[in-house]
């Protein structure tokens, strides 16, 4: 049985459970955060980071490696395009969102709204909330653009560049750092992701002591 060292807010576990999710394969979840036990956590990731996936044998770290582990072992529900240039486009967009978004965006609201308050219990900064939302907003119009031009993020079919992005998103959207007004094509893109069953349990799970807003787990939002 593979266990999943995570917790609940970090969107690069949530890119694995949605990803693992998909493939059908079955996960048991393990609660640990970079920021307490994290002796632990080095002892099997010397990043010291989440997600880490292990079943007493193997020990597989880095969201994308475990992505690839799995899409090279698992042929249900491929996450990489047939072609060698779908396969690129599918990389560099997940590349793009676990860097960018979550640089510009997840990372200072998990920062000001999850990590104060849970943590260091400080007051947030109400500027860094605001500059992540205007980055929000850009990488909201990016997104926008790319669902002009194809049905998923990196081409025709559902794949990696959607996992991360989703996962991404989810925990903004949790951190109450996106505004869907304005953005039709991008809300469109992630209701059809929020009602696959692969992403429901994603939603359904609550950081203690961090409430999302009421709309974060509807479909219609
Ligand atoms: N490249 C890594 C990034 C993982 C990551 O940054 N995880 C965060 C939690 S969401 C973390 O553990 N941060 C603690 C640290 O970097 O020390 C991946 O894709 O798995």
């Amino acid at each position: 049985m593979w266990r999943l060292h995570q917790f609940p807010l970090c969107p690069f576990s949530r890119a694995v459970r949605f990803a693992l999710a998909e493939k059908g394969v079955v996960v048991e979840l393990v609660p640990v955060t970079p920021w307490g036990g994290r002796d632990a956590l080095v002892a099997m990731n010397p990043a010291g980071q989440t997600p880490v996936l292990e079943n007493g044998t193997l020990t597989l770290c880095d969201s994308m490696a475990i992505l690839e582990y799995f899409d090279e072992t698992v042929e249900r529900a491929p996450l990489l395009g047939a072609g060698a240039a779908e396969r690129a486009e599918g990389r560099r967009l997940a590349a793009w969102f676990a860097q960018r978004f979550y640089g510009e965006v997840t990372a200072p609201l998990l920062r000001e709204r999850m990590y104060k308050r849970v943590v260091t219990r400080e007051p947030p900064d109400g500027n860094a909330i605001r500059l992540a939302g205007r980055a929000a907003e850009v990488q909201l119009q990016y997104l926008e653009y790319l669902l002009d031009h194809n049905r998923w993020l990196a081409g025709p079919t559902f794949g990696v560049a959607d996992v991360v992005a989703a996962a991404q998103i989810s925990v903004a959207d949790y951190l109450m750092g996106i505004e869907w007004g304005g953005h039709e094509a991008a809300r469109t893109w992630y209701s059809a992701l929020k009602s696959r069953p692969s992403f429901r349990s994603l939603l359904s799970d609550r950081m203690e002591g961090v409430r999302p807003p009421p709309h974060y787990d509807q479909l219609d939002f």
